[in-house]
């Protein structure tokens, strides 16, 4: 399964720059996602969705991947319009990944969750979520939720997605995967989020040295 990666946007909040290149522990954000996709079995080509907005972005990318992972240029300022571009423009036709470049916790293994799930959820489309209790319990105020399909429980979407490439002008049916893990709840919107990241990374990273 192909992945596009959006790295587009203005990065208003975090207010620091391009946030795709926004630096967590010494490496820019994106980096930590390209990563995690790299060592995921189940995806292949990798795509960078840039716009006008992060130029820096598309010039790190081409740099550090050589050719492996590539840049799309899209117009900037319209998310979904950008994504359906950038589909094309990949020549995807099959389902594939779409995911924010701002999740730097994300693992492969839940990856592979996420894709094995899709795989028998029998709709052309998946959304991931994660509960709204999850992005309370690390201190996330989030902007969007959603009542997931009227069970009475308030979820938060994760930015991950997955979609039919087939069909990507058409709003397509879709399952909601809700998933516990802190590490789909906690993309990096704020000064706030970098921090809190930053603290959990350092925290891992004492635990597996005092182990
Ligand atoms: N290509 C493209 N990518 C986008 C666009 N809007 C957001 N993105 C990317 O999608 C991901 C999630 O978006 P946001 O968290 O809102 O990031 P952002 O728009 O840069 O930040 P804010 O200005 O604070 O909303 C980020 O990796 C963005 O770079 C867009 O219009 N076009
Ligand atoms: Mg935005």
């Amino acid at each position: 399964m192909d992945a596009i990666i959006m790295a587009g946007g203005f990065g208003s909040r975090l207010g620091m720059g391009e946030k795709p290149c926004v630096e967590l522990l010494g490496k820019p954000l994106i980096t930590y996602v390209i990563d995690t996709l790299q060592r995921t079995g189940s995806i292949g080509d990798i795509y960078v969705a840039v716009s006008p907005a992060t130029p820096r972005t598309a010039s790190f990318i081409q740099e550090k991947y050589d050719g492996k992972v590539m840049v799309i240029p899209t117009g900037g300022g319209n998310y979904v319009g950008d994504m359906v571009y950038a589909v094309k423009a990949a020549c995807i036709t099959d389902p594939l990944l779409i995911l924010m470049a701002d999740l730097p916790l994300l693992t492969p293994e839940l990856l592979e969750k996420v894709i094995k799930e899709y795989k028998t959820c029998g709709k052309p489309a998946m959304s991931i979520f994660s509960p709204i209790c999850v992005c309370k319990s690390l201190g996330i105020r989030p902007d969007t939720v959603f009542n997931w399909e009227g069970k009475g429980e308030l979820i938060v979407p994760s930015g991950i997605n997955i979609m039919d490439g087939n069909d990507v002008d058409h709003e397509q049916d879709y399952v909601s995967l809700v998933l516990d893990n802190i590490e789909l709840a906690l993309n990096i919107n704020t000064v706030e989020d970098l921090q809190r990241c930053k603290d959990i990374l350092l925290e891992r990273k004492a635990e597996s040295i005092s182990n």
